[in-house]
Formats: C-alpha cells, structure tokens, sequence
C-alpha cells in the first residue's frame, strides 16, 4: 500500500516518478466538472454556498449513485435468494454481482469472504460477538489509542464475556501510534489486534503491514476498521494478509446502512453465526438447525438489498476517477489547507503525522470548538466539532474536542479559502 506524503516536494518527487499515465489521469482530472455530479453542492445552507467539510463523517452521493437507488426500485425491487419469479431472480444476481465487485475492487481471495452488513459498526460487533466462543480468561486482545468508539465498546463487551483483557497501543504527539511499545504489548497469550486503518479524529495513517506481521507471528488474528481508508486508498486485502477488514459504502459516496465485512474463508467458517433467522440456515427443525455456507451463515433476514447493489455502484463510480488520482488531489487540498489554516495565529492542528489523509482536525486558542462549527455553518461551511467518538484521542491531549474539516476529491482550494476566512471572522467573533 502506497503511503501519502505531506510535504510538497515529497508530493512532487512522487508526481514525477509516477508512470506517465498517472500523471496524464491527473492532468485530465478537473474538479469543476466532478462537482456537476454532485447535485448538493450547487444548493445554498443559510444563503451562502454549500462548503461540505465533513467527509469523514459521510460522503456526498453523485447522480450516477442516486440514479442507480431510483433503477433499483423502479426495475428491480424484489426480494432476494428465494422466489422463483423474474424480479426475484434479477435482484438476487445484482445483489450478488455486487457482492463480486467489492471482492474484486478489495482483491478478496472469494466473493464469500465478503459479508455484506450494515456497516463498519455491524461488521465489527459481529466479529467481536463470534470471538465470545473462542477467548478464554488469560487472552489477550489489543487496540489502538487511536480507535473510533465502536472499535472499542464492543472489545471491551467481549473482554466483560470472556474474561479476556484489552490492552491498548499508546499514541505520541504527533498522533502517531508508538510501535516500540505494540511490540512489548504483544506476547504468546494475545489472540486479537483490532485498529484502524486511518484515525477518523486526526487522519493518521496507521502502519497496518508491520502490525498484521508481528501480531501473525504469535498467531494473533488481525481485523482492520478500514471506515476512513477506503474512501481515499483501495486496500489489496490479500496483499495485506488480513484477517478480518471492514468499511462502510456511505463515506465512499455510497448509500448508508450498508457497508461490508471481509474475513479469510478460514476464519468466517470457525465463527458462529452472529443473527439467527431466515436465509442463514440450510436445515431447521426444533432439535437442530444447520447454517447456510458462506456468506449466508452471516447474512440473516432480508438485507439492504437497493444499499448492496447501490454499493457496487459507489465503487464503479469512485474507480471511474481513479484512486491514484483521488489520493494525489486530496493531498493538494491538505497541503494548501494545512499551510493556510497554520497562518492563523493562535490555531493548533492535531495530528500532525507524516502520513495522513486528508482531514485536519485544529482548535483555535481559548475557544470551544462547538462555537466555531456553529459560526462556520451560518457561513455555509459544514465541518465536525466535538469528539468525533473518539473520546481517548481528546483525553491524550487534554482537549473536550476539536473543529475537523475532512476533505473529498470534489472540494476545492477556493472551498479552504472560504474556511479559513471564516474561522478568522470566528476568531474575531468568539476571542
Ligand atoms: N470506524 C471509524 C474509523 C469511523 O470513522 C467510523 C465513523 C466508524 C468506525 C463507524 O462507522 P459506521 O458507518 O458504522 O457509523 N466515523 C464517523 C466520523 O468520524 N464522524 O461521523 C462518523
């Protein structure tokens, strides 16, 4: 997996050793006529232009993906995996051919090995849930300090059933994970690694390879919340020998309520099923039941069947831009919001990790966060303030939270303009 550089002549040595088609994909990318896909973001929020800097909370849905939801209901709408009928049929292969265009965009081994969910937040207590029957009292699981609450809530409900212990992968100042410290963490009795690819509160980009190697070494299995690196970067999960990654469709301009978990056969066959219901059995009588194979056994009740298919759509949608392109545009916009936002006296960004996305998460000296966001959104400028659900993360620097402005592909340095103008007029306002 390629890391994006911050600094600008590491942006540049990069364009130059990018192959030519890479930098003529660049050369043709123009943000103007990616935004006329985007119909939100001609309208107006409190008579100003919409400035959408919350990304990372949810991406926006360009036409081709709302054309794709009104085509589902309007051709398709059945229900999947049972009828006989034509409409039935017809959903159930768009549903499943859905299924085989995230196994390819992700380089799954097996189009089972993908569980479509209801997002990160269900793929990870699914995970966390199956592991009820395999940890004992005396195993060991490990996070990150950098986690979103919902990669930490449901380790600490498995560790309260099992018995186990959860220990936890300090973090510096920089918002960087201390490495030196994960090694002392590991030992024979850790049996999980659970973090995030990308932190969703500072944009750091985790050194996932060297923890899936190291914790493989002592047999620990490794599932990786990819929420905030699958909108930027295209993971090869077999490249990265993963046990377990799980993302969500609606920050990669997909619909929500729908996302995906992908776990190696090996290891979704040994877990029990985490609903019991319709569609995941084989065999139910009151004395037994046997489960469908994979990915059935995981997949009870009627699913978001227009969100799954929607989601194959999202994914053609952001490969027809290209994630080389995505990944070199958005650094522009963080080095040029970075470099602005840090002119403004009195303004501390944290996170200042070498390898990050492109999300910027500051305070303005002496002012509450919450005050800012709600100047900038009666300029028009949507932007996260609070804890982002990463609690930990604000303890560290004792903060109660920060103003986050994540960035898209179809935002604009003329966009960072306007926020940094309207964080100076907050300044001048609240200070
Ligand atoms: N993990 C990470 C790293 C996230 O950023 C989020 C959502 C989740 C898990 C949960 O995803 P869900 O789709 O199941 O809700 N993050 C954010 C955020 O940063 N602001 O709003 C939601």
């Amino acid at each position: 997996m390629k890391l994006i550089p911050l600094s600008a002549v590491a942006l540049c040595e990069e364009l130059q050793q990018m192959p030519q088609s890479g930098l003529e994909i660049f050369a043709m990318f123009n943000v103007n006529d990616i935004r006329k896909d985007f119909p939100i973001l001609s309208r107006k929020v409190n008579g100003k232009p919409l400035v959408y800097f919350d990304n990372a909370a949810t991406s926006q849905t360009p036409q081709q993906v709302i054309d794709a939801i009104v085509d589902y209901y309007s051709n398709y709408n059945a229900n999947i995996h049972r009828g006989v009928h034509t409409l039935s049929q017809e959903a159930t292969d768009l549903y499943e051919a859905a299924r085989k265009k995230i196994q390819t965009h992700f380089n799954a081994k097996f189009s089972h090995e993908i569980i479509l969910t209801s997002g990160t937040t269900h793929g990870i207590n699914l995970i966390a849930n199956g592991f009820s029957s395999l940890l004992k009292k005396d195993d060991e699981i490990i996070v990150s300090a950098l986690e979103h609450h919902s990669n930490i809530v449901p380790w600490q409900m498995l560790c309260e059933r099992t018995g186990a212990t959860l220990k936890v992968i300090p973090m510096n100042e920089q918002g960087e994970l201390v490495m030196p410290e994960f090694d002392k963490l590991l030992t024979s009795n850790t049996k999980l690694v659970f973090l995030n690819h990308i932190s969703n509160a500072l944009g750091t980009i985790n050194p996932i390879e060297y923890i899936i190697e190291k914790a493989h070494a002592v047999d620990a299995a490794v599932l990786i919340d990819g929420a905030q690196a699958t909108p930027h970067i295209k993971p090869d999960l077999q490249a990265l020998d993963v046990d377990f990654y799980v993302a969500s469709a609606h920050k990669m301009c997909g619909p929500t309520g729908v996302g995906m978990l992908y776990g190696k056969e090996k290891w979704l066959k040994k877990l029990p099923p985490y609903q019991g219901g319709g569609e995941m059995i084989a065999e139910v009588t009151f004395e037994k039941t046997t489960y469908a194979d994979l990915p059935h056994k995981f997949e009870a009740g009627t699913p978001n069947i227009a969100g799954g298919i929607v989601f194959g759509a999202a994914i053609d949608y952001m490969n027809s831009i290209g994630f080389d392109t995505i990944a070199t545009y958005e650094n522009e916009l963080l080095e040029y919001a970075t470099a602005q936002l840090l002119s403004i006296d009195g303004l501390k960004i944290y996170g200042t990790s070498k390898t990050k996305t492109s999300v910027i998460s500051f305070n303005l000296e002496g002012i509450h966060p919450y005050d800012v966001g709600a100047i900038l959104d009666k300029l028009g400028i949507a932007v996260r303030t609070g804890h982002h659900c990463a609690q930990p993360i604000m303890d560290f620097y004792k903060i109660p939270g920060t103003i986050r402005a994540s960035f898209a592909f179809y935002n604009t340095k003329e966009e960072i303009d306007a926020l940094v103008e309207g964080v100076k007029k907050a300044k001048m306002m609240l200070a």
